[in-house]
């Protein structure tokens, strides 16, 4: 039992008794011993071990107190704690977590209306029983319903562009305008990439900690602040979002950050390693004995346990240290490995931009291709194209093609004609799975695309048997080059459909299709997990934006981060390679 857990538990003992109308003292001390443990320098576990009795020094714990920290430590858990949250209801503490309502109102709320959970409050809010109850009104009761839109929204974990943007916004306020913070930059989940994020964790280094907390707090997004000290500062944004603050100091920023970068399992068994070795890893350093032997910076920090540096998306205790002391951590795919995107849309089928100005926009950008995959005929909502039209399309795909070899041959530099080839369109399709298994285009037009993405877009609610023949039957089409988006989940509104996914793996493994990870941010898919088990199986990938508009090639860097996470290579992802070795890797399969 760590200190935050711990900080939790009296919090929540706190609350409840806040909630009963206990002592007003008696409340504020749980709460205050809350607050003193989270921003404590030391680990209770180690004050404890090395004498019971100086659990007392701490300042806001007694008697009762130490003694509750020393049960929490031998037993993982408190009597009296649980006792509470036996004869309470679970519902009252999440109403605590809405937006604007403290235990008072809670009370309130209780007492004179039962209320009990998040959807009595919104039942009574909307027929407007909240607002004669005193202190209320209809001003307040309607900031309660916005309040719970935010609170159910959130109560799922957020996208990973959505903390991106978030976390980026308060990185640059605080890195601008507030000159007691030092080296401000986001840590947690967000840092290591995942697809969802839970909350965002900012880190800064600053001899003068309240200036930044003060700082922060003013920061022009921020609807309420749950918990303000000198290390922590926890705020909730206007969109529903949490926001952790640390400040440490800049001896121990490295160890911080790797510390709150995490993930928990990571650093679990870091610190086991550790101990083996003769060290003991916090959040405020890298210790033999007392004496401090790293925690500057994070790369120190592995250094000083003889291990290389591991990057951020590899840290998920999934053998990463393993690998590491072995010399065996994979050199991970990076954006800027990628020569071209597979899987992208024009105004042809459903997207918003000109195949020119796509195109254009992916030269300018350096990279060597793109493939063009409007949608087949199947998905009418799409505008999906009759092979007629796809025709045409490969008209217009000549033409543009032409013009850039053109100007890359009457190109001005002698440089620039020889080491260049110039930009190339492929023709592609992001061709229907149909219920059947069969493709929603004849062989004879596949057969002319270089590029043929093989989706699921229709009746998602087939048994897993069925499901898996449909997509396996695909598979074996020989044009079909990458399967797209393969669970076809999208993040916080579809689960992804009932399929053997071990089976499919396999299967493109074996009949060398790739595995598509998608860079759309809502799917991000297939995801980290799968990924690393079908490189390990062989499988090959392509990392596609998927995108609608120009604008979305940027989606690439989540599909890399995916890439990452899965432990990819290059020499895994079929868009890394130069256009003349991809295109003789798909020939081969054609054969
Ligand atoms: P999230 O927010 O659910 O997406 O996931 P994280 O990984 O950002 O988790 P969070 O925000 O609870 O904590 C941030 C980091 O702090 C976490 O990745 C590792 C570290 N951390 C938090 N709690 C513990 C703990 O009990 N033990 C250890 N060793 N590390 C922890
Ligand atoms: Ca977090
Ligand atoms: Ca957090
Ligand atoms: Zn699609």
């Amino acid at each position: 039992m760590d200190n935050q857990r711990i900080a939790q538990v009296f919090q929540e003992i706190g609350d409840i008794l806040e909630i009963q109308d206990a002592n007003r003292f008696r409340v504020l001390a749980y709460h205050k011993a809350a607050l003193v443990i989270s921003e404590l320098g030391e680990d209770l576990k180690d004050i404890y071990t090395r004498n019971p009795k100086d659990l007392e020094n701490i300042p806001g714990i007694g008697k009762d107190l130490a003694a509750k920290i020393a049960e929490l430590i031998e037993k993982g858990k408190c009597k009296y704690h649980e006792e509470l949250m036996k004869k309470f209801d679970r519902g009252l503490l999440d109403i605590l977590r809405v937006r604007g309502i403290g235990p008072k109102k809670v009370k309130l709320f209780y007492s004179e209306l039962g209320i009990d959970s998040i959807e009595k409050l919104r039942a009574a809010a909307k027929k407007g029983r909240l607002r004669d109850l005193p202190k209320m009104g209809e001003k307040s009761e309607s900031e309660i319903l916005v309040a719970l839109d935010e609170f159910e929204k959130h109560g799922e974990r957020m996208m990973l562009s959505e903390a991106l943007a978030h976390a980026n916004e308060i990185v640059d306020y605080l890195r601008d305008g507030c000159r007691e913070a030092e080296k401000a930059t986001f840590a947690g989940s967000l840092r290591r990439m995942k697809e969802t994020v839970g909350d965002i964790d900012i880190l800064a280094a600053s001899s003068k900690p309240k200036k930044v907390m003060d700082f922060f707090v003013k920061f022009p997004g921020v609807a309420n602040v749950i918990a303000k000290g000198e290390t922590k500062t926890s705020v909730i944004l206007d969109a529903g979002v949490q926001v952790d603050l640390r400040v440490v100091e800049a001896k121990s920023f490295g160890a911080a950050l790797h510390y709150f970068t995490g993930s928990k399992e990571h650093n679990v068994a870091l610190r086991d390693y550790a101990k083996k070795h003769g060290m003991k890893v916090s959040e405020y350093g890298v210790f033999k004995g007392k004496k401090q032997v790293a925690g500057r910076t994070e790369e120190e920090v592995y250094k000083v346990l003889g291990l290389p540096y591991i990057v951020p998306e590899l840290r998920e205790n999934r053998g990463e240290i393993e690998a590491a002391r072995k010399g065996k951590l994979p050199k991970v795919v990076e954006y800027k490995d990628l020569r071209g995107d597979l899987h992208v849309h024009s105004k042809w089928s459903d997207g918003s931009d000109e195949i020119e100005d796509i195109a254009k926009a992916y030269r300018d950008a350096g990279f060597e291709y793109m493939a063009l995959t409007d949608h087949s005929p199947a998905v009418a909502v799409a505008h999906g194209l009759t092979p007629d039209r796809y025709k045409m399309q490969w008209d217009e795909i000549d033409e543009i093609n032409a013009d850039f070899a053109a100007a890359t041959a009457g190109s001005s530099t002698a440089a620039a004609r020889k080491g260049k080839a110039p930009f190339t369109i492929l023709k592609g399709t992001e061709c229907d799975i149909l219920p059947d298994g069969s493709l929603d285009l004849p062989d004879k037009v596949l057969k002319k695309m270089d590029i043929v993405v093989a989706s699921v877009h229709s009746r998602f609610r087939m048994s897993e048997s069925e499901m898996t023949a449909r997509v396996l039957k695909a598979l074996k089409n020989p044009y079909v080059t990458q399967l797209g988006h393969p669970s076809g989940r999208l993040i916080n509104q579809r689960e992804p459909y009932a399929i053997d996914m071990g089976k499919i793996i396999k299967a493109c493994a074996d009949l060398g299709v790739a595995l598509e990870i998608n860079g759309q941010p809502a799917r991000l898919d297939l995801f980290d997990y799968y990924v690393k088990i079908a490189a390990s199986e062989g499988a090959r990938f392509t990392l596609d934006s998927d995108g609608h508009a120009i604008s979305q090639m940027q989606f690439l860097n989540y599909a890399v981060a995916v890439a990452r996470r899965g432990w990819l290579t290059k020499a895994d992802v079929l868009n890394a390679m130069p256009l003349l070795k991809l295109k003789e890797f798909l020939a081969k399969r054609r054969k």
